[in-house]
């Protein structure tokens, strides 16, 4: 009988306990490996650079000279050093763009930078940028845009194939890609082989989109994201000024239109910011904005690259909302960028830096209210500090409501609070509350919603205090993995 008592005594101790420590059930939608990855990378630029440079246009009609394509300073790395200096991690190249011209010695067309002046035809431009990229540790993707202006099957089940054996060159020639973008600019007017004429496709079906990226992104580049308006894995914003909404979820359901599914260029746009709070899918966004007005470089826009302070406010709603900052750059004919936007870059890079150089929460003395596992220290406070976003603060199944407080020996002045999820786990948190103790108690200074990967509110003013609450609700148990005052 005693042996029996102590066998169950023991038995239920020992369950007690793998119950507590076990890490929490995900919640909802979460993302794939790759698309953690991408999560980290933050911030990457585009570089638009053809023959419509050399024309002063943002789009090109497919009808230049190759032979005006001739960069005579072209330097990739002065281009991609530029941007890891501003805390770029990586570069996508356009490789081609709607004007049809390849920067690689593509054997789908002949209009290719084979017939460029530039080293005499015997260059590849996408090389040169792959290369510069590795040579700096910087990470490395392609746009190539599937509306082409210049090529005479436009419109016809022929140039989908060949569309598909350009993809097929870029996958395999230039080594392991972050990043596959697809844009949902499609079809209008254009040179055509020297037809001149309108071409419209049906969007939702000429491109036949999910078998090109399941038979040939995924085989040959299956740590690629897939960028394209609707997903497969990173979706457009809505809008290329750079700013999500407010509340923004990494999770979405997307909608096609007159009852057919979704596609790049169509698709229901209502809710790609806001994203759907427990949408199916795990699909963050992009936000891709130009340094300068156009995608492509113009003299007349010389004194019209963004300023720092905007360049942050782009950042804090891009990235401090749970996307990434996809920031467009544009080399001058001479195939570098202007000098303005380098120093522009170098500023920015800069001034993140020192922002977030000191997370003054690393200084407080932090308080949970609650602790998974009986204050198990796996899922403690030292977590929300060690900037791993991984490792994390979690409360018991069953506490769904939780505050962290942080107390200063002196009273600390900030302006940013930054939050983390461990996304592993999901978009678990519904809103937070921020609050900071006066003498007549506690004052909520913000409240958000959709915290995600990564978090950032900036406050309208710099606030001091020594005790500061994070307070924070969900329909489930909280992970938080990071609390960062600023
Ligand atoms: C859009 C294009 O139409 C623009 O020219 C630019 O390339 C932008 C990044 O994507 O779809």
């Amino acid at each position: 009988m005693k042996s029996l008592f102590l066998f169950a005594f023991s038995l239920s101790t020992a369950l007690a306990v793998t119950a507590q420590t076990e890490p929490p059930k995900p919640y909802g939608a979460t993302p794939s490996a790759r698309q953690l990855k991408w999560h980290e990378t933050e911030m990457y630029s585009l570089v638009h650079f053809t023959p419509t440079t050399f024309q002063n246009k943002e789009w090109g009609y497919g009808d230049a000279n190759p032979s005006i394509f001739n960069p005579k300073k072209f330097d990739a790395l002065q281009i991609v050093e530029a941007a890891q200096a501003g805390g770029f991690k990586g570069i996508v190249a356009v490789a081609k763009h709607h004007d049809g011209f390849a920067l690689w010695p593509t054997k789908t067309s002949d209009y290719n930078i084979s017939k460029s002046g530039w080293k005499k035809g015997k260059g590849d431009m996408v090389k040169e940028f792959q290369l510069a990229a590795k040579q700096k540790g910087m990470k490395f993707g392609v746009y190539c845009s599937p509306w082409d202006r210049n090529n005479p099957l436009y419109g016809t089940p022929a140039y989908v194939e060949s569309y598909r054996k350009q993809l097929r060159e870029l996958y395999s020639g230039y080594g392991e890609l972050f990043i596959s973008w697809h844009d949902g600019a499609n079809g209008g007017d254009g040179y055509y082989g020297g037809k001149k004429e309108q071409r419209r496709v049906d969007q939702s079906k000429y491109y036949d989109w999910n078998t090109t990226w399941q038979n040939i992104t995924r085989k040959m580049q299956p740590n690629a994201v897939i960028f394209s308006d609707i997903g497969p894995d990173v979706r457009w914003l809505g809008n290329e000024k750079g700013l999500a909404p407010e509340t923004s979820w990494s999770t979405i359901d997307i909608k096609g239109k007159d009852g057919k599914p979704a596609m790049p260029g169509f698709m229901d746009e209502a809710n790609l910011g806001t994203g759907t709070r427990g949408g199916k899918n795990w699909i963050p966004f992009e936000a891709d904005v130009a340094l300068r007005p156009g995608w492509f470089y113009h003299k007349e826009e010389d004194d019209k690259v963004k300023s720092v302070a905007q360049l942050f406010h782009i950042y804090c709603s891009s990235v401090g909302r749970g996307g990434a900052l996809d920031l467009g750059l544009s080399p001058t004919t001479e195939g570098k960028l202007h000098q303005n936007d380098v120093d522009t870059l170098a500023k920015f890079g800069k001034y993140i830096k020192q922002v977030f150089a000191n997370n003054l929460a690393s200084h407080a003395k932090i308080d949970l209210s609650n602790v998974r596992g009986k204050e198990h220290a796996l899922f403690g406070a030292a977590n929300l500090l060690d900037s791993d976003r991984y490792s994390y603060w979690a409360t018991d199944d069953t506490v769904h409501e939780a505050t962290a407080d942080l107390s200063f020996d002196q009273p600390v002045a900030f302006s940013i609070v930054r939050l983390r999820e461990n996304i592993k786990l999901g978009q678990r948190i519904d809103s937070v509350g921020v609050e900071v103790f006066k003498a007549n108690g506690w004052q909520q200074i913000a409240k958000v919603t959709s915290i995600g990967a990564n978090r950032i509110i900036r406050l309208s003013e710099k606030v001091t205090a020594d005790k500061v609450r994070i307070r924070i609700y969900a329909p489930v148990c909280i992970a938080l993995s990071e609390i960062g005052l600023y």
